[in-house]
């Protein structure tokens, strides 16, 4: 019988260091939310990756920053859980950021598993010759299988990447039946489309405080989508920033989601979006578990 090979490989990093749109552009479509601001990604998505006949398993990871909510720890600790177990880690660093305490950090959490790779990201962003100090400054911190030089935006380097992960990937039946398959909940996915114009529109540190819940979908007879989700806030002056003047803000946030919708799934959808008040969102045990995050005590 042909041998086959499969495995999971850990994507970790500082949070906007561009995991997200690496996943992306392997993916060569949207899995994953993307935002200029950091803390986009709030929960492990998995999303499944042929190389020829080897089925490769990307975990997308919440990135890591120095938690201070419950929230926070709950995203940090998800992308610590993700790398506990993969075949492989892919450590993305920000190149325009360079080595941070926070890689440094990072690094000794990860050194132990076998198959340890890093991606300087963001290579279009900067001269070519901050890379080769470094590259050495990498390789004094850890045994790198590889280092990578990438950009996930560009999709300059990615190919090549893959075939080297791929590799490394041990024999086993797959692990996954889809030969390309995205493992996220289709209510959650929605919800995300949604949450990320949220960080798109809305500036400053408000998203970090707003969850959005994919509530109903129905589907009419002409096979439209109407798409119920509500958008969770924490207290009155806040809903009143997201709805906006008229209703302009709410109205630029919907429009733009739905038309992501209808572009991802190749379909006609209405979306209705409500805003609620719940000042304790964050301290409610079903608001992490929906997103496949752990509710800590
Ligand atoms: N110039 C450039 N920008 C990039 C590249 N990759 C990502 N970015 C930008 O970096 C920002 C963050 O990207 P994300 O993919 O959301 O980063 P992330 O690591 O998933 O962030 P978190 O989910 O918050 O941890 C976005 O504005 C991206 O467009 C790249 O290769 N080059
Ligand atoms: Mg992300």
């Amino acid at each position: 019988m042909k041998k086959t090979y499969s495995g999971f490989i850990a994507i970790i990093g500082p949070t906007n260091a561009g995991k997200s749109t690496l996943m992306n552009q392997i993916m060569g479509r949207k899995v994953s939310i993307v935002s200029h601001k950091v803390q986009t990604t709030r929960t492990t998505l998995r999303a499944v990756k042929m190389v020829g006949d080897k089925q490769l398993i990307f975990v997308d990871t919440p990135g890591v920053f120095r938690p201070k909510r419950r929230l926070d720890r709950a995203m940090v600790s998800a992308a610590m859980d993700a790398f506990a177990d993969a075949d492989a880690v892919l450590l993305i660093v920000d190149a325009t950021h360079g080595i941070t305490d926070t890689i440094r950090d990072l690094i000794t959490k990860v050194q132990n598993n076998k198959n340890l790779f890093v991606a300087l990201n963001k290579v279009d962003a900067i001269s070519k010759s901050v890379l080769l100090p470094m590259t050495d400054e990498l390789l004094k911190l850890a045994n790198f299988k590889e280092i990578f030089m990438i950009s996930a935006l560009k999709n300059d380097g990615v190919t090549n990447m893959l075939d080297s992960l791929a590799s490394v990937m041990p024999e086993s039946p797959y692990l996954f039946d889809a030969a390309d398959a995205v493992d996220v909940p289709d209510n959650l996915y929605l919800a995300e489309l949604t949450r990320e114009k949220i960080y798109k529109y809305i500036h400053q540190e408000l998203p970090y405080h707003i969850n959005v819940v994919t509530e109903k979908v129905d589907v009419d007879a002409d096979g439209v989508l109407d798409i119920y989700q509500k958008i969770v806030v924490q207290n009155d002056a806040h809903k009143k920033i997201v709805i906006g003047r008229g209703g302009e803000q709410l109205k630029q946030i919907g429009t733009a989601a739905r038309h992501d919708i209808q572009d991802q799934w190749g379909v006609n959808a209405r979306l209705h979006l409500f805003v609620r008040v719940e000042e304790n969102w964050e301290n409610v045990a079903e608001n992490y578990t929906d997103q496949g995050l752990e509710f800590k005590k």
